[in-house]
């Protein structure tokens, strides 16, 4: 009996000594478990004489494990508690802190000038096709029936990579690789990044956006052509929106006409020249077996950069192209 008292006096000392949960359980198994010291006095049964004295060693080893366990237990509720204070103190989130601000992008004021013109020409039947910033040469000139050495080329100084690529001065290099895959009739634009060899100045820059639109079918007249640029122009820049066209020059149609628009409301009420149009050169669709008796064409090709610096008023268009988010904030869709 007194090995029992022994025993349990043991495990009380070590509960009250233990000072974490952890520790706790390694004391349970030590004294309780199934292989425990305490279970383990059960073996010395077999050497107690009479039943009496069975019985009583088995009660008080009972009572030992009993008191034993019931000690286990309300230290550990109580050491429980203190470990979770401490994580709930390490764990402690400060929820007025301010949060890690998302930067959310928006698109560039001249990607939405692409998007309004897509939705625009789109509505009207033409079909935006992508197109080669890096074009062969015969496509940027020499398809568009530039006669060599012509000095219109000149205007168009550029990029060249090698003697058969170049970085494309203009759009209108696409209609050439249309014309090889797709017969009239036809609606197509692109809209796309060019290069030109500029001196920089407020409204002229190195790398610049144009779209190109050019529809072939039968008896295309200047009427078609005015009228969508009119209804291009009213959709773009507001119903009041006028347009004007002068004669000029481009190898690639016949007649040329330039493009400007005006409204009473922007840039003054004074004229923007937004690109250039005519009607597609004959020699061009007979270079692609378009029966010219049969069918005839419009193209027109218009900078980007003209549409966000009429419709907001900008100045430079170098500042499309500069990266300051202090600049390009200011537009939303
Ligand atoms: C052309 O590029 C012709 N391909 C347009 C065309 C297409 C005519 C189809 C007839 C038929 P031009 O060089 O004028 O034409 O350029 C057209 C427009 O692109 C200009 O009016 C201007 O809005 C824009 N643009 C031209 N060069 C620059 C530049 N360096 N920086 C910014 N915009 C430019």
């Amino acid at each position: 009996m007194d090995s029992v008292k022994a025993l349990q006096q043991e495990a009380m000392s070590a509960i009250a000594a233990a000072n974490t949960t952890a520790g706790l359980r390694e004391i349970e198994s030590k004294y309780l478990g199934k292989s425990g010291l305490i279970i383990g006095l059960t073996r010395q049964i077999g050497s107690l004489k009479t039943s009496e004295e069975k019985a009583a060693f088995g009660a008080s080893v009972n009572q030992a494990r009993a008191l034993v366990q019931a000690e286990l237990e309300s230290r550990q509720a109580k050491l429980k508690e203190g470990e979770r204070a401490e994580q709930y103190e390490r764990e402690r989130i400060d929820v007025t802190m301010p949060g890690a601000r998302l930067r959310v992008g928006k698109e560039h004021v001249l990607q939405l000038a692409a998007n309004k013109i897509k939705r625009v020409l789109g509505g009207m039947g033409f079909q935006y096709m992508e197109s080669p910033e890096l074009e062969l040469v015969k496509y940027n000139f020499g398809a568009l029936n530039y006669p060599p050495d012509h000095p219109a080329m000149d205007d168009q100084d550029t990029f060249y990579v090698d003697d058969e690529y170049m970085l494309r001065t203009q759009t209108t290099a696409f209609q050439g690789r249309v014309f090889e895959k797709m017969k009239p009739p036809l609606r197509v634009f692109t809209i796309g990044r060019n290069y030109r060899n500029e001196a920089v100045d407020r409204t002229h820059n190195h790398t610049f956006h144009q779209v190109d639109a050019f529809m072939v079918d039968e008896g295309i007249s200047m009427a078609h052509l005015k009228g969508t640029l009119r209804a291009f122009a009213r959709e773009m820049f507001g119903d009041d929106a006028t347009v004007r066209f002068r004669p000029d020059f481009f190898p690639f149609v016949e007649p040329g006409v330039d493009y400007s628009i005006s409204t009473k409301k922007l840039n003054d009420g004074k004229w923007l020249e937004l690109g250039g149009a005519g009607l597609i050169h004959p020699n061009i669709l007979e270079e692609y077996g378009i029966d010219t008796k049969r069918y005839s064409g419009f193209a027109f090709g218009l900078g980007v950069e003209r549409i966000p610096m009429m419709a907001y008023g900008v100045t430079d268009l170098r500042q499309f192209l500069e990266n300051d988010m202090r600049f390009l904030e200011q537009f939303r869709d």
